[in-house]
């Protein structure tokens, strides 16, 4: 086990269907530390620099009108195994086959609005986290020492 810090945003979907405080309590519950959070909106150049691994994919068009229809939150979490944990706490990305419980099985609603996101490799975290936050605003710890 290691400490991981991975990036994880509350989509635009949940945002508007108010789910965000559900789906924070959730992520405190994990319990992973929110090493950082902020609300903002994606544009649609930032969108397609988000998920640029996607440009060949059909629903690449979709999913950058989508990401950037909405505010969303972003957040850093850390802790033991951290990317790997928010990867199941969220559920499989087609909800329907997401296991009960998951954040996609409560709240996405199809197969491209499917409430949250996260990382999939401790590289690619780095570079997305390195697209919301600044190192300064990103702490590992919530009790200072
Ligand atoms: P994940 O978000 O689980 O990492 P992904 O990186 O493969 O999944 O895809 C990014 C997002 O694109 C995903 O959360 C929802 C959307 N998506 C993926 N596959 C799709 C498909 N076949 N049709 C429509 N949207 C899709
Ligand atoms: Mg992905």
């Amino acid at each position: 086990m290691a400490y991981e810090e991975t990036l994880a945003l509350i989509k635009p979907d949940a945002v508007k269907a108010g789910h965000t405080g559900k789906i924070i309590e959730a992520v405190i519950a994990a319990p992973f530390t929110i090493c950082a959070i902020k609300k903002t909106m994606l544009n649609r150049a930032m969108a397609e620099r988000f998920y640029a691994v996607h440009r060949e994919k059909p629903f690449f068009d979709d999913l950058v009108q989508f990401m950037s229809s909405g505010p969303i939150y972003a957040m850093v979490l850390g802790g033991e195994s951290a990317l790997l944990r928010w990867r199941e706490l969220m559920g499989a990305t087609n909800f329907e086959e997401a296991a009960e419980g998951t954040l996609r099985k409560r709240f996405a609603t199809s197969l491209g609005r499917n409430a949250v996101h996260g990382s999939d490799s401790l590289e690619n975290a780095c570079t997305e986290i390195a697209i919301f936050f600044s190192r300064q605003e990103v702490l590992p710890c919530d009790i200072p020492s």
